[in-house]
């Protein structure tokens, strides 16, 4: 069979970056912004140029379709994202659709037998840039998401989802269509950068991911009293903002002496009104992310850290309100298609390690209706979410590889994947 190339590899990950709005300063494509929208026309005419069946649901999901020899058994998808955080790199997300569409070049150029049809999905919103909501299109399609609560996620000038779709002329009547049964999709297999150093570190080219960690969100709000920084003395003010700095250091504490296989809790954006320098702060505003594979340890966690924010709030005599965005199932990928992945990579004597993904993917919500796993490739020094965010396009090609055989595989099995 053909090897991937790395240099379609490369003119498609250019072609999406053409569209960028901090081309001065890594990619910036936010969902549903002009150079988003661009991108999401370029890739639809890729798939096109690949003889795909283009498609697109209420909620913007795209769905590319490489016809098989039986449309009537359920297809084996493939794919990720195409939005970015702000400042990103050019891999996240956008690795996997592109092996995606290369995988389906290779099965047409080597006239590949697949019975299964084969559907590249471009996966809407998977970052919360946005709407402070991680994995929107495959949120839509697990049910966790549905149309109601579209009028709830709003952006920051205050616009909701929903008034964005009816703006953009998705036909809102088709939105539980998006849900997806048991059974409609055979396997998914996601090809993404491991946005961590263990590939790396272990000198390897691919990761076959065992399991997925999943976010829990929140954002929390200290109230204390804004007032004069000269005028009121250390012991008479109630400072937002020195609250929230005691509450961060004490999350950390709890994440350290909690460890799971792998676990996190990020502080990662920090507003405080009304943020002036000769001003005691009355209000901090700011985000929890909580990462674990294992969910009733991240459950501890977050008991734990309720438990203290409001212990130092009274002590401190300022008010807390801790609102949740969301609180998710991590996944344990599918041993049969890890079983693939693995013959895969023997069959092509590539190298490769189980690893735990410490991000999440929309992997994670697909894993709710299909059998489900991830492959990675690895990340320059474990860089991601930043303008260094690198990965060379060969090993990028690799990965193709892996994910080629493994769809081959799944597109001609019978078998029930268990
Ligand atoms: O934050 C994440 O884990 C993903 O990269 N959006
Ligand atoms: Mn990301
Ligand atoms: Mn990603």
């Amino acid at each position: 069979m053909q090897q991937a190339s790395a240099t379609h590899i490369k003119t498609w990950i250019d072609g999406m970056n053409q569209y960028n709005a901090t081309p001065e300063f890594g990619t910036t494509r936010i969902v549903f912004t002009k150079p988003e929208l661009e991108n999401r026309k370029y890739v639809k005419e890729e798939f096109q140029k690949l003889n795909m069946e283009v498609t697109e649901d209420a909620v913007g999901n795209i769905y590319a379709t490489l016809k098989g020899e039986d449309s009537s058994l359920a297809p084996v998808w493939t794919g990720s994202h195409i939005d970015t955080v702000p400042n990103a790199g050019k891999f996240d997300g956008m690795a996997g659709v592109v092996c995606g569409m290369e995988a389906v070049r290779l099965i047409q150029e080597c006239h590949l037998p697949h019975k299964r049809d084969i559907t590249v999905v471009v996966y809407t919103s998977e970052e919360p840039t946005r709407y402070k909501m991680s994995c929107i299109g495959s949120r839509a399609m697990s049910g966790d998401l549905i149309l109601e609560g579209t009028k709830q996620i709003c952006d920051l000038d205050g616009r909701s989802l929903y008034d964005k779709l009816q703006e953009l002329n998705y036909d809102l009547t088709q939105f539980d269509a998006i849900k997806k049964q048991p059974g409609d999709v055979y396997a998914a297999v996601e090809l993404h950068i491991e946005q961590n150093n263990q590939l790396e570190k272990a000198g390897l080219p691919i990761g076959i991911v065992k399991r997925i960690c999943a976010p829990s969100n929140y954002v929390v709000e200290v109230t204390g009293v804004q007032s004069h920084a000269g005028g009121t003395s250390m012991e008479e003010r109630k400072d937002a903002y020195a609250a929230a700095c005691e509450m961060a250091l004490e999350l950390e504490k709890i994440v350290k002496a909690h460890k799971s296989d792998f676990n996190t809790a990020t502080i990662g954006s920090v507003r405080v009104v009304p943020d002036a320098m000769n001003v005691i702060p009355g209000k901090c505003i700011f985000t929890v992310d909580i990462r674990d594979c294992d969910m009733e340890n991240k459950q501890i966690v977050i008991q734990a850290f309720k438990e203290a924010f409001s212990g130092i709030a009274k002590r401190r005599g300022v008010e807390l309100a801790i609102e949740e965005k969301n609180n998710d199932l991590p996944l344990t990928c599918n041993p049969s298609i890890l079983k693939m992945l693995e013959e895969s990579c023997e069959e092509l004597k590539t190298a490769y390690m189980p690893i735990i993904s410490g991000p999440y993917h929309d992997s994670l919500f697909v894993g709710r209706f299909a059998p489900t796993a991830m492959l990675f490739v690895p990340s320059k020094n474990g860089i991601s979410h930043s303008p260094e965010e690198w990965t060379d396009y060969e090993q990028i090609a690799k990965g193709a590889d892996v994910l080629l055989h493994t769809i081959c595989r799944l597109a001609n099995c019978m078998q029930p994947l268990n």
